[in-house]
């Protein structure tokens, strides 16, 4: 009996380990394919650092394209050949930039002409470059954001404004002249292919040493709000106190073969004012920081007249008749269903409802 019951327990502990590894051999998520997909890493020693990376498509073929920022070499524009493999793109030329000491990247459509264009960070003056199809074209100078005093790293594009332009918010680690604060600048979108730093005027001209910076609308409110990571002062929370003007935004949510965030989904507003404005879903960008998956459209006193979603299988899905200054739930295969989001927090309000309900039970007792 005791044999019997040595090696039944044996032979199941055998079992459990045997099934445990297997169990592992296949759980592995991730294998590095860089040289397999046709990128050529390239290797680095000493205090050169790769420190910004981001993905859109920046060529509107479906397909998710990345760029890298190198803090001392040449920064690279890879293309995505649909097919598992990459290549040098073809507009590398114009976006390389080998002297440039680069921080974060990030694409984001300023000029509201359905592409999308790149911004990155640097040791000196900054970098906006314009997409115009068959090149990058270097428009900081002309736009007014080369913003040349201090070393940039992370920044973000949002309409803090919501009149239907992106503003460009940067985080400043050092001053040019190593004496002065290194204030962040909040330069505003004038919408003519121009912007103006606010200075001190934005409320959020954090003068710490940052290094990152991300946005979400945390409390809900329309208006997009900024966190700021620093070096030597904590972190910052700068809410957004602007002008009311009219807002939507959209949580996606993906199915079937979409992922579930809906990363790599472009959408369309087109406003009743005529104007169109295009954002994709973007994970991740600048240094240090990541935004609030969901598209958020500032329109200004117009409302929405049409949306359009392309989701990262291909397939297009439109919808009409939306009301402004509110969150949209857009379900992938069912996006014109709109789904308003919702107001978010019925489990607090029903806990503050049943502890008023206990409060005044316990209070009713006590004077009986
Ligand atoms: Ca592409
Ligand atoms: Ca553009
Ligand atoms: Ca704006
Ligand atoms: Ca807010």
């Amino acid at each position: 009996m005791r044999k019997l019951i040595f090696w039944g327990t044996f032979g199941l502990f055998l079992t459990l380990m045997i099934r445990g590894v297997m169990a592992q051999g296949t759980a592995v998520p991730f294998v590095d394919v860089t040289e397999a997909a046709g990128i050529t890493a390239p290797i680095r020693q000493g205090r050169e650092k790769i420190t910004g990376q981001t993905w859109a498509d920046y060529d509107q073929d479906g397909w998710p394209d990345f760029y890298v920022t190198d803090t001392d070499g040449a920064n690279v524009l890879y293309r995505n050949n649909g097919d598992g493999s990459f290549s040098i793109s073809p507009l590398s030329d114009s976006v390389v930039l080998p002297d440039a000491l680069s921080g974060g990247a990030l694409f984001a459509d300023y000029d509201n002409d359905g592409r999308l264009d790149l911004f990155f960070s640097n040791a000196g003056p900054m970098t906006l470059l314009r997409n115009q199809g068959d090149e990058f074209a270097d428009v900081a100078e002309s736009a007014g954001e080369r913003f040349p005093q201090g070393i940039g790293w992370g920044s973000v594009f949002l309409d803090y404004d919501n009149d239907g332009w992106q503003d460009l918010y940067l985080a400043v680690s050092d001053p040019a002249d190593g004496k002065s604060d290194a204030r962040n600048p909040l330069f505003r979108n004038n919408g003519d292919g121009t912007f103006t730093d606010l200075g001190p005027a934005s409320g959020a001209a954090d003068p710490g040493r940052s290094t990152g910076v991300a946005a979400a609308d945390y409390d809900r409110d329309g208006r997009v709000d900024l966190l700021v990571g620093n070096f030597d002062q904590g972190y910052r929370l700068y809410r957004n106190q602007s002008e009311a003007a009219n807002w939507v935004s959209f949580h996606l949510v993906g199915g079937g073969a979409v992922n579930r965030d809906g990363i790599g989904a472009r959408m369309y507003l087109t406003a009743t004012d005529g104007r169109t404005q295009m954002q994709e879903v973007i994970c991740g960008s600048g240094v240090g920081g990541s935004n609030m998956l969901d598209p958020h459209f500032g329109l200004g006193d117009a409302e929405v007249a049409e949306i359009s979603v392309r989701w990262p299988d291909g397939a297009e899905e439109t919808a009409a008749n939306l009301t402004v200054n509110q969150i949209y739930t857009l379900n992938y295969g069912r996006v014109a269903e709109l789904t308003p989001a919702g107001f978010a927090y019925w489990p607090e309000v029903a806990l503050f409802l049943f502890l008023l309900v206990g409060l005044f039970l316990v209070r009713a007792a006590a004077f009986q």
